[in-house]
């Protein structure tokens, strides 16, 4: 969904009912609870759910999630928003990379945000504040592509995964699990796939164009320079505009030092 600024907001319709009632311990398969999982999981979107309206892939090129927000489970308790690093060959391309589920790797941790508790049971919970940069784009170096996608990591046993089941278990959305949750500088490969269930999880994303790691609409108080942020608006309003970059210079005092 574009608004008119080039912010973007991905992932789920919030609108859509919670009508599956599991927590990590309980696996559901095609319509099917089974107790196969752990204590802590990690929830994300792959293929193309529908149609790539809510996908969980981020816009291409770098920027970063300002903003998540998710529906209530069954149950509240500790949960975190996961950035999932996954790259592809060049034979798959196009906005919705993963879509195809072809030459694809995933995942690899790249981010978290602060743990936060889950919204009361079916509410759509407030916008929840982040800063997680993530990108979208072609490595030369590799011949591949890097993409970051969301997920959602429940952080405790009998908390409520917000999951809604679209009951269409051969063409309905997908998505994969870890058990446990995937947690910080992991890379793993042994998530679980399922398919017709959609994770009720939405972020914003803002261009980074100075890729410093603050979104350059509503964080980066100067995104054509990113050495500098202000500290203040007040700081900002004394300044009499943001400063170029300073490399060219620093770089010739470097070498003069030596
Ligand atoms: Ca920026």
């Amino acid at each position: 969904m574009r608004t008119a600024s080039a912010a973007v907001t991905i992932g789920a319709d919030l609108n859509r009912p919670v009508n599956v009632n599991v927590d990590c311990r309980l696996v559901p398969f095609s319509g099917v609870v089974f107790p196969f999982g752990d204590n802590t999981c990690t929830w994300f979107g792959s293929g193309i759910p529908f149609t790539g309206a809510e996908s969980g892939i981020v816009p291409d090129g770098p920027g970063v999630i300002t903003r998540i927000r998710v529906k209530g489970g069954a149950s509240g308790g500790p949960m975190q928003v996961t950035i999932l690093r996954s790259i592809r060959s060049r034979q798959v391309v196009g906005t919705t990379p993963g879509g195809a589920g072809v030459n694809v790797a995933c995942c690899i941790w790249q981010g978290e945000s602060q743990v936060f508790a889950a919204p009361p049971p079916g509410q759509i919970g407030p916008s929840v504040g982040v800063r997680l940069p993530v990108v979208s784009e072609y490595i030369a170096q590799n011949d591949a592509y890097n993409f970051d996608s969301i997920a959602l990591s429940i952080l405790a046993p009998g908390v409520g995964v917000p999951l809604h089941d679209s009951g269409d278990y051969n063409g309905g959305p997908a998505t994969g699990t870890y058990y446990p949750h995937l947690s910080r500088g992991q890379q793993r490969v042994d998530s679980r796939g399922s398919v017709g269930y959609q994770i009720l999880l939405q972020a914003d994303w803002e261009p980074d164009a100075d890729r410093d790691g603050f979104g350059d609409e509503s964080q980066d108080s100067c995104p054509g320079n990113a050495a500098v942020q202000f500290r203040s608006r007040r700081e900002k309003a004394h300044a009499a505009a943001c400063p170029p970059p300073p490399r060219r210079r620093r770089n010739r005092l470097r070498r003069s030092r030596r």
